[in-house]
């Protein structure tokens, strides 16, 4: 029997290393859930609703290099979008999977469900296109051939891609599949990578004090270890923008800490600032990665390595890929002596143990409870912008959506990270607000043997926009107060260690029995309206360089 088309889609997606589905199924889509389940190299992850599956799929992808979702037509498909948006902004391959209507009803434009009811089929692809990188609608004669264009878009562009098929193409078998090879992955033009590293190594022997800025491009392009190689070949100090958090180990001997402008560490920013040289490892200059904008770097002192292009000074260098960039430079410069500030954390937490938890606590206290190997995954919103500050433990990874910033993102963004990694320790951090977006993915946690940490900051409403606003009492940052503790109870997690605290005592002692529980756990963490993180009260000073209005 020959191949059907899902069935190649699902073949071609395992040689990618695919294990798990996360998706949403729905009657046409149909027969893509019912291969996937049928396949026993393959788990099927189901979602409470297809905002959460993306968000889930966007965590998972963070940890496994590319994740994939599976949602229906029209009404799924568009929940997953806002995802899908997300992830495509972070840099981060999501292979989309949709059911369509079969082709009888594309051709008579008949009137459906999950349409708009005007007989169109193709809204929602267009609708899809400018959040990802390729799109096709797969048919037997052409599934073999826009798979192979998929997979080189998602791998070299890292992505997400759109891939839909009719209903009854799914199962049908597939033609000519044996004449389309993978194609090549981009390689360097050997002369633009050569000019580019002489150029690099150049301006980096000219400098006599010189930093590397480690970007988030390094693990979303999985160059860890090269950009761990060039660093060391350097001997540099090298510092992180919030987005960037843990894109190299934070216990390494030349981090210095976070460069946040002119908002936070004052010290990083003289330095950094302050070099000749600075050599910048895919970091965005991004409005909240560089401070409200108040990082100032002069552009002809930087060097800028990205995905597909480098800039050196004014300089731009086209075709070089930031993997061979980085292995060539690192057998390239010398290393160098620069005396640079030393690294930081938060300190020890500051507050008696009856008092009611205040910033000053609660963050040096959340530092310290970090081990080696956690995943900690942190909300949008004022508890991310207190934790960006803290000092990671050896092998521990930040996540955070910085960029596309949407609130909801964490708590199925921590399922999927869990599902990625089970072996390690997974905390989500998260505001309440965000919290109330797609809180039911708790539920998948335990649904699915997970055991995370959970704590959900409650500060009664929006902090952050709070601070950004012009009234903070504004009625409109208020929302409803909900038991946000006993949620492990009502989402099927009866056995979790459950808590709600209001004092430092009563934090670090809910902390113990997390640590030691054996379940997962969940702390409700009870502060004052207005108790805010240190960066986030600077942002709350600086938001007419964050809008631009000055
Ligand atoms: C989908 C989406 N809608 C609206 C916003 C605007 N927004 C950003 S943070 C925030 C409030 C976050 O509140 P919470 O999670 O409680 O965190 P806090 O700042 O209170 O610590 C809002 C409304 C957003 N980022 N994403
Ligand atoms: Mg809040």
């Amino acid at each position: 029997m020959s191949q059907t088309i899902i069935e190649h889609v699902l073949m071609r997606l395992k040689e990618l290393g695919l294990k798990d589905v996360f998706g949403v199924p729905g009657d046409y889509s149909f027969g893509i859930s019912d291969a996937i389940c049928e396949d026993p190299e393959l788990r099927w992850l189901g979602c409470s609703n297809e905002l959460n599956a993306a968000f889930a799929a966007d965590g998972y992808a963070r940890i496994k290099g590319f994740a994939v979702l599976a949602t229906t037509f029209g009404v799924g498909e568009l929940i997953a979008l806002a995802g899908i948006a997300g992830s495509y902004t972070e840099h981060l391959p999501v292979f989309h999977l949709v059911g369509m209507p079969n082709l009888k009803t594309q051709r008579e434009h008949r009137i459906v469900h999950h349409t708009l009811g005007n007989g169109e089929f193709d809204l929602f692809v267009k609708m899809t296109q400018p959040a990802v990188c390729a799109s096709a609608i797969l048919t037997p004669e052409n599934a073999a051939a826009e798979m192979e264009r998929l997979i080189n878009a998602a791998v070299n562009h890292r992505r997400p891609v759109y891939l839909a098929i009719p209903a009854d193409y799914a199962k049908a078998p597939l033609l000519g599949a044996g004449a389309v090879a993978p194609a090549p992955a981009p390689a360097s033009d050997p002369g633009a990578l050569e000019a580019v590293v002489n150029a690099i190594a150049e301006k980096l022997a000219q400098a006599e004090t010189a930093a590397i800025l480690a970007g988030y491009l390094i693990p979303r392009l999985g160059l860890s270890s090269e950009a761990l190689a060039l660093v060391e070949a350097t001997g540099l100090p090298f510092a992180t923008m919030f987005m960037d958090k843990t894109a190299l180990d934070e216990s390494h001997p030349q981090y210095i800490g976070m460069y946040d402008g002119r908002l936070m560490n004052p010290e990083i920013r003289e330095f950094i600032e302050g070099c000749d040289c600075v050599l910048n490892l895919g970091a965005l200059w991004s409005d909240l990665n560089t401070g409200a904008f108040t990082a100032n770097l002069d552009p002809g002192r930087m060097i800028e390595v990205r995905h597909h292009f480098v800039r050196v000074g004014r300089a731009l260098f086209p075709k070089v890929e930031m993997r061979d960039v980085l292995a060539a430079l690192a057998g390239k410069v010398t290393k160098k002596n620069v005396p640079a500030p030393k690294v930081q954390g938060l300190g020890e937490p500051r507050g008696a143990p009856n008092s009611q938890i205040t910033p000053d606590y609660l963050y040096p206290r959340w530092e310290k409870f970090f081990k080696p190997g956690d995943l900690v995954i942190a909300e949008t919103g004022t508890v991310s912008m207190g934790l960006a500050f803290a000092r990671m433990p050896p092998g521990s990874v930040f996540l955070n959506q910085t960029l596309w910033a949407s609130m909801g993102w964490a708590t199925p963004a921590a399922f999927g990270a869990a599902v990625a990694a089970p072996q390690r320790r997974t905390i989500l951090i998260t505001g309440e607000g965000s919290h109330q977006f797609t809180v039911q993915e708790i539920s998948q946690l335990c649904r699915y043997g997970l055991k995370p940490i959970v704590f959900c900051l409650n500060n009664q409403g929006y902090l952050i926009e709070r601070l950004l606003c012009k009234d903070p009492l504004s009625c409109y940052n208020d929302i409803a107060q909900w038991h946000y503790h006993q949620f492990p109870g009502v989402f099927g997690c009866s056995d979790w260690f459950t808590a709600r605290v209001t004092t430092n005592a009563e934090l670090d002692s809910a902390m113990e029995k997390a640590e030691t529980a054996g379940t997962g756990a969940y702390i409700e963490v009870v502060t004052d309206k207005m108790a805010a993180s240190p960066m986030a009260l600077k942002l709350h000073e600086a938001v007419q360089t964050l809008y631009g209005t000055q």
